[in-house]
């Protein structure tokens, strides 16, 4: 039987593959596959079903700019209403034809003399394709902490991204690691389910007020009626997110947030030694800076005890923590974040001269987080340096889907079987972004983050406005990459 061969092949269907889908299916490029490690669309919104799973980005922000949905029922969606909308998204498009679940890609091969990429999934399917997209997310496998013990706690033990939602809290006493967009989402919900709550605190995240609340039905009605007021509403929310980044550019006017967030502490936690405990000691912004109303009430309740040593050894039964002292528990819950040290995880990719790209050892670099060298005709959504700590990733997610879509178009234009950046193009580029970053509150902010790596590398976040990201993204600059016909 020949292998199947499609002229793209989509990698994930998160916000990224799913968009890509949309955009190929309304070019009329119908012949496309969308393969998914999962079972349906969703990405990370499809993992992540801890108790209390929401946006921290607003919910008319946090959408596509052409599906906009006046039915939102909070300003910050929850998780469930959030995939909900990127399934219907799917059915409206006609995605569920084009969708291959269950189908982990672990290899891609270019080829140069057949000018394909050569694909094979961990349960050995093989296909063929022109061009391969990514949209594989950089959040996607969890990271479970590297603490001496782990493997021999005899209770129950899981990670915030595979919840284990058959086992009941109720009356347990329950570790918590990790005090990160995660976990401070689903502590408040646990904690008053729970016998008692031990709080692992590495290092406190700095957090100000949600401006959370239901939607009326009013305003429902007014932005199904008058879409024009929705757009104005998210074109608002968009401004005001941008003026957040002025504060990565430079950290010195991170002093207004960071009295704001003060504030909501010093009102949410009367008790001085556990403000204390709480307290950043790093710029804000240096890390992602959170919202929550519930996070702090909840780490002031009785049955919750916030353990700012760290994790030195976990037991049979226990965890000792860096002082020394043990805490009895029957489960730990680990929101310990994500595997972003090597962003193919098990996915080997092996470029032009069958040269594999490690990502794991050098970490990755790309042209506008979209086009790699040496890898022809494959695109990477939310690529190396486009992820973002103030704004909707959906934005970075859209321009970058346009900007392939104008890569095909030039593609079938000069009837060109390949097309790839030029190296020189790439490495000059991340040379720039690198230089810029030096000078920003990731690397300024005196904290360490999963958006640096070993080196202090940001291989991570965009540096500062995403406007600016739009200005490049417009049209694909065709001089930067080289095209050979077939
Ligand atoms: O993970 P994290 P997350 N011992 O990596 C601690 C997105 N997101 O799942 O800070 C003890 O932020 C670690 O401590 P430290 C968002 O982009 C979005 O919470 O490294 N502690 C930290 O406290 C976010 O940034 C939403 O010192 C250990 C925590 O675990 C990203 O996902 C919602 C440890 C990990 O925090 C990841 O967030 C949720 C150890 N050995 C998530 N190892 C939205 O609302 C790690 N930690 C859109």
């Amino acid at each position: 039987m020949s292998t199947p061969h499609h002229d793209v092949i989509v990698i994930g269907s998160g916000f990224s593959g799913l968009g890509m889908g949309i955009f190929l299916k309304k070019a009329g490029r119908d012949d496309f596959l969308i393969l998914e490690k999962s079972t349906d669309f969703g990405g990370t919104w499809l993992d992540n079903d801890y108790p209390g799973a929401a946006c921290d980005v607003p919910s008319h922000m946090y959408s596509y700019s052409f599906e906009q949905n006046p039915e939102w029922s909070r300003f910050y969606s929850g998780q469930a209403e959030i995939l909900a909308y990127m399934k219907k998204c799917a059915k409206k498009y006609d995605l569920y034809p084009h969708f291959r679940g269950n189908s982990e890609l672990i290899e891609a091969r270019w080829s140069d003399a057949k000018k394909h990429w050569a694909l094979k999934t961990a349960d050995g399917q093989k296909f063929t394709a022109r061009v391969v997209v990514s949209g594989i997310g950089g959040l996607s496998r969890p990271a479970l902490p590297n603490v001496k013990g782990l493997d021999h706690f005899k209770g129950t033990l899981f990670h915030s991204a595979r919840w284990n939602h058959d086992y009941d809290l109720s009356g347990k006493r329950v570790a918590v690691i990790g005090t990160g967009a995660s976990a401070i989402q689903f502590v408040p919900q646990i904690a008053p389910q729970v016998d008692e709550l031990v709080l692992f605190q590495r290092t406190p995240p700095w957090l100000v007020p949600k401006p959370d609340g239901v939607i009326s039905s009013g305003v429902k009605k007014l932005f199904s009626f008058l879409p024009a007021s929705q757009t104005l509403v998210r074109a608002s929310i968009y401004w005001q997110a941008e003026a957040f980044a002025l504060g990565f550019v430079n950290p010195k006017l991170m002093v207004a947030i960071e009295k704001l967030a003060r504030w909501h502490l010093k009102k949410q936690i009367k008790d001085p030694a556990l403000r204390e405990k709480l307290t950043p000691n790093y710029t804000i912004g240096c890390k992602r800076v959170l919202f929550s109303n519930n996070y702090y009430p909840a780490l002031a309740r009785d049955n919750v005890n916030v353990v700012a040593a760290g994790v030195r050894e976990v037991r049979e039964h226990s965890i000792i923590d860096a002082n020394g002292q043990e805490h009895a528990v029957d489960a730990i819950i680990c929101g310990t974040g994500f595997d972003v040290k090597d962003p193919l995880g098990p996915l080997h990719l092996y470029g032009r001269d069958g040269i594999e790209t490690r990502a794991k050892d050098e970490g990755l670099s790309a042209y506008l987080g979209t086009t790699l060298k040496d890898l022809p005709n494959l695109f990477m959504l939310l690529g190396p340096n486009t992820a973002l700590g103030h704004n909707s990733i959906i934005f970075m997610i859209e321009q970058q889907i346009r900007y392939v879509m104008g890569c095909l178009e030039e593609m079938d234009k000069r009837g060109a079987a390949e097309i790839s950046v030029k190296p020189e193009v790439q490495d000059a580029y991340n040379d720039r972004i690198q230089d810029e970053l030096k000078k920003m509150v990731w690397s300024e902010g005196g904290c360490k983050s999963w958006y640096l790596d070993e080196d202090g590398k940001n291989f991570t976040i965009w540096p500062g406005f995403t406007w600016k990201y739009w200005m490049r993204m417009r049209k694909p600059n065709f001089r930067h990459f080289h095209f050979t016909k077939a």
